[in-house]
């Protein structure tokens, strides 16, 4: 039985696609494709910290963009509005911050190539305190939004 059990934690972050780096485990990284031609792109994932104390994902280096900023998007007046993170997102003590479409995001700027549905491409995302991660970036469909044009 505890065999069995270890053989399922073996398996369980390939499946998941889960990484951990100190006391910060990170769920399920992904972006969207992107239309021919598109010049920005989103990146998504949720960060749960089980430390004492807070850290930081102050940014993202990757490959197919010359530029990465941490982004929150949110509705003030009607509007969706987007803005930088200049000292990036927060992640408390305890919790778990999501980064999803509508919501926080890591925005490549100065796409260099499309970002096509079941690609993987590599990220490097960059914690205050915990340091660096190595992640795979799934590539899924575009959003419903996208799709209506
Ligand atoms: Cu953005």
């Amino acid at each position: 039985m505890k065999y069995l059990f270890a053989a399922m934690l073996f398996l369980t972050p390939a499946f998941a696609h889960e990484y951990k780096l100190g006391d910060l485990t990170i769920d399920h990284p992904f972006a969207r494709a992107t239309p021919n031609g598109a010049k920005v792109g989103g990146g998504y994932l949720s960060i749960t910290n089980k430390g004492k104390t807070a850290d930081r994902l102050v940014s993202a280096e990757v490959s197919f963009a010359t530029r990465v900023e941490i982004h929150e998007m949110k509705v003030a007046d009607g509007i969706m509005r987007m803005r930088e993170l200049p000292q990036g997102l927060a992640i408390g003590a305890g919790e778990t911050v999501s980064l999803k479409p509508g919501g926080y995001h890591i925005m490549f700027m100065g796409l260099k190539q499309p970002l096509m549905k079941d690609e993987k491409h590599k990220a490097i995302l960059v914690f205050e305190k915990a340091g660096k991660l190595e992640v795979d970036l799934h590539i899924e469909g575009m959003g419903g939004h996208q799709h209506a044009h």
